[in-house]
């Protein structure tokens, strides 16, 4: 049986250090560090995705307030929102919770944000300093694997890594990471060998790359695309996939894209849904919004 990857105790950890660091850093006279969440409208999953964000930061002493808006607010409305939090010297991190509603140029908003509150890292000056390797802050979700490949000391060198999905926030920054090289500038340097399937990959083909996978990561939202004969004997998966389904039994439960019972018996390492890969991305946003208010308290200090 797979050696299961542990993200909520993981998660758990992490918010342990991350409590002591903060201490530490407002005993030397800091404020708290701040964080704002925009939340657009009245979807369940993403009302539960902000709470989890808010309980998490308030839990490693981070002060955190929602910025809840009707579904009826305008494009201009929400970048001005955004502006007044931009310039608010008392907030740290700005995030906006995705999905927004329709009509609203999701780019155009994440581009508002500015990049040193950025803590999801998905303004374009964040996403191209990531794609050149510099410093910069890493989308939570990604910087969740990456945490626990090296945590439950996975090898990555050289190893085939296949990703599946290739979303903006997601997929894309996670390959990015992985094929990162240790020789470069940056800390980074994951060096595998990576391949990027998604919805045009036939089959067959998905199968046949991840049948060659040291470690499959898949971010796709279709439960059960990751069978058992898709994976090497031994091989890590990481599941990223997070979907609502009613059981045989009539019963709501959330199930990644992995099929978690046969998978388990073949995998090396797997990561279950729920308590995997989720609460280590909420740990890593956490760790952004820390970031972020240390260089903006540098940053300022230097100016003085
Ligand atoms: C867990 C997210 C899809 C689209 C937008 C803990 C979270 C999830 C699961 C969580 C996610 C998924 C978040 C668990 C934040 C991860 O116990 O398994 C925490 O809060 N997430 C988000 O903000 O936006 C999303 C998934």
């Amino acid at each position: 049986m797979a050696r299961i990857l542990n993200g909520k105790a993981l998660a758990n950890e992490i918010q342990n250090e991350l409590r002591q660091n903060i201490a530490n850093w407002i005993s030397l006279g800091h404020r708290a560090p701040s964080i704002r969440c925009i939340l657009v409208g009245n979807d369940p999953a993403s009302h539960t995705y902000v709470n989890n964000k808010i309980l998490a930061a308030r839990n490693v002493g981070i002060d955190a307030e929602v910025v809840l808006h009707d579904s009826t607010i305008s494009e201009e409305q929400l970048i001005s929102e955004i502006q007044r939090l931009n310039n608010d010297s008392n907030v740290d991190g700005i995030l906006v919770q995705l999905p927004i509603p329709d009509g609203i140029d999701e780019r155009k908003v994440c581009n508002a944000v500015t990049p040193e509150k950025d803590v999801d890292g998905f303004h374009v000056i964040n996403v191209g300093r990531l794609c050149l390797d510099m410093p910069t802050i890493v989308p939570a979700t990604a910087l969740a694997v990456i945490e626990m490949l090296k945590r439950f000391n996975i090898e990555t060198l050289g190893r085939n890594a296949v990703v599946v999905g290739r979303s903006k926030n997601v997929g894309m920054p996670i390959a990015m990471m992985l094929h990162s090289d240790k020789n470069h500038d940056s800390r980074l340097g994951m060096d595998a060998t990576v391949t990027i399937c998604h919805r045009y990959t036939p089959k067959e083909k998905l199968e046949f790359y991840c049948q060659n996978a040291d470690i499959i990561i898949s971010a796709t939202g279709v439960p059960g695309l990751i069978k058992a004969n898709m994976v090497k004997p031994g091989a890590t998966v990481i599941d990223i996939g997070i979907t609502k389904i009613t059981d045989a039994n009539g019963k709501s439960r959330l199930v990644g894209d992995v099929d978690y019972d046969e998978v388990s018996k073949i995998a090396g390492a797997i990561t279950p849904v729920p308590g995997g890969v989720g609460p280590m991305t909420v740990a890593m946003l956490m760790q952004n919004t820390f970031q972020a208010a240390r260089y903006l308290r540098d940053k300022t200090a230097n100016l003085q």
